[in-house]
């Protein structure tokens, strides 16, 4: 990474600028929240804009009472508010090596926020599921003409699919983020949250619920966002679907100096799905050996939880390498290497973080 080079717009890390791509500095990491403007920005389109007023979203295919639902009348039904933490399934691709084509996400293509907003439930209820339906499509405003070969000829939107049961569990359809109306980068008037999942699923500026019976294999399910799954000795194509435990260090950062024979803050954050994160350890020597660290505040499902542990730096200055460890309450823990398999996704596995001990 050359650091010297890299272009900031409102203190994020500008990974793209068309479609727009901004990561958040993960040494920035301060709160459980994460504040929206420091918040991750992945497109894949030009951002919509979108009037409130002249906006629907329609509810239709495999249900009793197809319907269309606006701005106002959304607000109107009951609403919850949930914290859940949202990664891209390509945060930390720029720790592989070699290199992947790809958007190069260092360590803050994460955050949490707040997010405020009808359960999906309510309006799949409305709308009367079909007991042979199996799927739920979340189809976005945002859209265009793609260069890659495999794509289909012509426009597409940015759409993705998730099991009905899922739909009906906790997805929420969010008009708020972090208290506030969502921005336009963040899915204005209203976009989908998927706890658990890899955030491509969180589908931005909604318009389009389609329920159906049939394995959805659109695009962004089948070509983009999936990877190598075994059948026996064969190798298929799976959608990427739920997040992997992973531990981030965001200070002290890459690269960074610190004092020797001193008492050095180590912190991050640590996420899962399903399960809760039951230990972080960290190692400040490479992975040798491991000391646990401290669980702050407390364990909320589908959000991460930040950690801290307590550095005494060693008396001799010299390199030093520190390695992040989360285990989760169903046994799970990061795997050592990288699964060719995953191809430029799911990077969960153990990250070494160098600095230098001065
Ligand atoms: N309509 C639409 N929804 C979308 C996307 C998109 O390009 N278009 N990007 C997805 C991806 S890959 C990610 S990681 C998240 C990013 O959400 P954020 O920009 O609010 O952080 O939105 C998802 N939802
Ligand atoms: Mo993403």
């Amino acid at each position: 990474m050359d650091e010297d080079s890299q272009k900031f717009i409102g203190g994020k890390i500008v990974r793209g600028e068309s479609p727009l791509n901004l990561e958040m500095p993960f040494e920035k990491l301060e709160s459980f929240i994460t504040p929206t403007e420091s918040f991750y920005v992945r497109t894949h389109f030009p951002i919509p804009s979108i009037d409130r007023d002249a906006w629907w979203l329609h509810v239709e295919g495999d249900v009793e009472n197809p319907f269309a639902i606006n701005y106002e009348q959304l607000l109107e039904l009951g609403s919850v508010t949930i914290p859940v933490t949202l990664e891209c399934a390509g945060n930390n691709r720029n720790f592989l090596e070699p290199k992947v084509k790809g958007v190069q996400w260092g360590l803050g293509a994460v955050g949490t926020a707040e997010w405020s907003g009808v359960p999906l439930a309510i309006l799949l209820d409305r709308a009367g599921v079909e007991a042979n339906a199996s799927e739920v499509i979340l189809e976005g405003t945002d859209g265009g003409m793609l260069e890659d070969p495999k794509s289909p000829p012509g426009q597409l939107h940015f759409a993705r699919s998730i099991p009905v049961e899922k739909a009906r569990a906790d997805v929420l359809l969010a008009y708020k983020m972090n208290g506030s109306e969502l921005p336009p980068e963040h899915g204005f008037p209203v976009r989908a949250i998927v706890p658990g999942w890899y955030a491509m699923a969180s589908i931005k500026w909604l318009q389009r619920i389609i329920v159906t019976d049939q394995p959805f294999s659109g695009y962004y399910q089948t070509i983009d966002y999936a990877y190598w799954k075994r059948r026996g000795d064969m190798a298929e194509l799976a959608s990427l679907t739920e997040m992997q435990i992973k531990a981030q260090i965001a200070k002290p950062a890459q690269g960074e100096t610190v004092p020797a024979n001193f008492s050095v803050r180590v912190h991050g954050a640590a996420w899962t799905r399903d399960g809760e994160i039951r230990k972080v350890e960290l190692s400040t020597d490479g992975g040798s050996t491991w000391s646990e660290a401290n669980l702050l505040g407390e364990s909320k499902p589908n959000a991460w939880r930040l950690w801290e542990f307590n550095w005494q730096t060693p008396r001799t200055p010299g390199k030093q390498t520190l390695i992040a460890r989360a285990t989760d309450s169903l046994g799970r823990t990061q795997p050592v290497l990288r699964d060719a398999d995953r191809g430029t996704y799911m990077i969960n596995h153990l990250l070494p973080i160098d600095v230098d001990v001065r």
